[in-house]
């Protein structure tokens, strides 16, 4: 059954000694890593087995967060399946086979699909809600100090080091209990905001030289193909936050970047972001996929880049015109 769980429902269910299955979102991204790898903190500090499954390999820098875990499924079975800051079972990736399999989904995202058991708080990042679990479950001061750096990672990943929109007065305040804790902050972000690989630093030039404007620079858009990459030597992994290099230019209101998949050339994945109040979750939602408010994503079909950047341009030009006309009339 489907039902939502409240946190002590939660805390109970977390409590049944069963050998665990954590799962991650595609592209993992510190949240994700940090949600699963605190939530298998707890697991073992109560006395079980858990390991955590991504259908895509982790960077190398978030080691500090993994442990240096290849992360990959190996088909074991187990007693309990749970997932974490996972949206809807496409979000599992190549693992999505295993979405009938989910017994709990722990979740932040407004858009979630609600496809097994689920506990969801809207706060900034799904690593919050391991914290609360954490705290309703009474153990928060007898978990390794490591906890606290996978919790800190999600939170500050999430919030662009607490920047933006979603940043609220909980936020704050949990990450001030968090820091409470002694982890080292400052390095946290500094390996997840500055430090950069070559290839990530030569996928950003690129993205430079290619990106293309639209309706007088209110959208930007990079295209990066499996052409790209491959002349390159640019791995998805280095793409994985490139939409942020676009949204950063003065006069950008929805930044956009599209991935061609290197498994299927006719796959691209969308990356949007907003820099104003524009809800960018809905234009996905058109294109068959969902997320936040102000950063979501879609999976597009096309025949060819510039077919699959017609079809997403489109989409958010309506998007942002609403939004114009909008703002002249109130
Ligand atoms: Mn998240």
């Amino acid at each position: 059954m489907n039902n939502a769980l409240t946190l002590n429902e939660l805390a109970n269910e977390i409590k049944k000694q069963k050998s665990t299955l954590i799962l991650c979102h595609k592209n993992p991204d510190p949240d994700t890593l940090g949600s699963a790898f605190a939530l298998k903190h707890i697991l073992l500090h109560l006395g079980m087995n858990a390991e955590v499954a991504c259908c895509d390999l982790a960077q190398r820098k978030f080691d500090f967060i993994t442990g240096g875990a290849k992360l990959e499924y190996t088909g074991k079975k187990y007693e309990r399946y749970i997932a974490v800051d996972v949206a809807s079972p496409a979000q599992l990736g190549e693992l999505e086979f295993l979405a009938p399999s989910v017994d709990i989904t722990i979740d932040h995202h407004a858009m979630n699909t609600r496809f097994s058991s689920y506990y969801e708080s809207f706060r900034a990042s799904c690593a919050e809600n391991i914290y609360l679990l954490a705290e309703e479950l009474g153990i928060l001061d007898t978990l390794p100090i490591n906890f606290y750096e996978c919790l800190y990672a999600g939170m500050s990943a999430d919030t662009g080091g607490f920047r933006f929109s979603n940043v609220t007065p909980d936020t704050m305040s949990l990450a001030s209990l968090v820091i409470a804790r002694g982890i080292d902050h400052a390095e946290i972000n500094r390996i997840i905001f500055d430090a950069k690989s070559l290839e990530e630093i030569r996928a950003q030039k690129l993205t430079y030289e290619k990106m293309e404007m639209y309706e007088d620079g209110a959208i930007s858009i990079i295209v990066f193909t499996n052409e790209m990459k491959n002349v390159n030597n640019i791995t998805d992994a280095d793409i994985g936050d490139i939409v942020n290099s676009v949204r950063g230019i003065e006069g950008v209101l929805i930044a956009l970047a599209l991935k061609q998949s290197s498994k299927d050339e006719a796959k691209f994945s969308l990356s949007s972001r907003a820099n104003a109040d524009i809800d960018v979750s809905k234009a996905c939602a058109i294109l068959g996929g969902g997320g936040h408010k102000r950063a979501a994503g879609a999976t597009i079909t096309a025949s060819s880049p510039n077919e699959a950047r017609d079809i997403v341009i489109e989409q958010f030009t309506k998007l942002l015109r609403e939004y114009k006309a909008g703002n002249k009339n109130g």
